[in-house]
């Protein structure tokens, strides 16, 4: 894994609020990740969420897949996912581009473009979670080679200094967002293609959006979203089950380790 991160790559993502690795993982390396997560989203079947008890509805349908096929928290019921994010390497990447101390897991995903799937629409990401910071960040790997025509992503460079007040949802048209702002809906996006084994970060307030999957093939990709140590509980429900929502008030830190355990910290050696 080419974990070592330079300071220009650290600046550059500071400045677009993206970095682009293409020779993240090796042949070997991708293989392992490839077999971990096809056989966790072929074990958590149709549900969403891993077991638990959650406001969120975790059983999906045909429909719900139109834009992707999307398993969460695959590192809580997989033995093979949960060593591949409970890496340190991982965790001291993503707090170093963001600059901070420590990080833990917000979720992990799988996001599988079916053949034909639609697009996924323009979003920022933090806005839907449940604490708010300029620092979370998401890395997304590349499971198959990522192109224009079968759904990469798209970036909004330097639109991460922004965060957005609530914009229309998806399901909408894939720039629905744009109409809340239209300065935005005026950028040029780069396009995020990369090999099989590339991957890429984000800022949690990067404004993107991926292609439709113009192919025959699934473009399979796995992302883990971070979030910065001591953050704390905003009131919004997303990933968390009943067991935490049941005892947390808005403001209470959101540091459970058996939910977002704490994948990296400069103060642990
Ligand atoms: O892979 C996609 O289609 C979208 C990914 C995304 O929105 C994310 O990783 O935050
Ligand atoms: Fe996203």
């Amino acid at each position: 894994m080419n974990h070592r991160l330079t300071s220009e790559q650290i600046t550059a993502y500071r400045e677009n609020g993206f970095l682009i690795i293409e020779d993240f993982l090796n042949d070997t390396e991708l293989e392992t990740w490839r077999s971990a997560v096809d056989e966790a989203v072929s074990q958590r079947d149709r549900n969403r969420l891993p077991e638990g008890n959650y406001r969120l509805v975790r059983k999906v349908t045909e429909k719900d897949e139109a834009v992707f096929r999307q398993r969460l928290n695959l590192w809580m019921d997989h033995e093979g996912v949960r060593a591949l994010m409970l890496d340190r390497r991982l965790g001291k990447m993503a707090a170093d581009l963001e600059g901070i101390d420590g990080i833990r897991i917000w979720h992990d995903q799988a996001l599988i473009k079916l053949p034909w799937a639609n697009p996924t629409t323009w979003h920022q990401d933090n806005t839907k979670w449940s604490f708010a910071s300029q620092h979370a960040i998401t890395i997304w790997v590349a499971l198959d080679e990522v192109t224009v025509q079968n759904g990469c992503m798209f970036f909004m460079p330097g639109s991460h200094k922004k965060r957005l007040d609530d914009y229309p949802a998806a399901g909408n048209h894939v720039g629905a967002m744009f109409e809340g702002y239209p300065e935005l809906g005026r950028m040029d996006p780069v396009p995020v293609v990369m090999p099989a084994g590339g991957c890429s970060f984000h800022n949690g307030l990067m404004v993107h959006a991926a292609n439709a999957n113009m192919t025959p093939h699934p473009r399979r990709a796995f992302t883990c979203a971070y979030m910065p140590d001591h953050s704390t509980f905003n009131g919004t429900h997303n990933v968390l089950p009943n067991r935490i929502l049941d005892t947390i008030e808005i403001g209470d830190p959101l540091d459970d380790d058996a939910q977002n355990p704490l994948v990296y910290s400069n103060e642990v050696s």
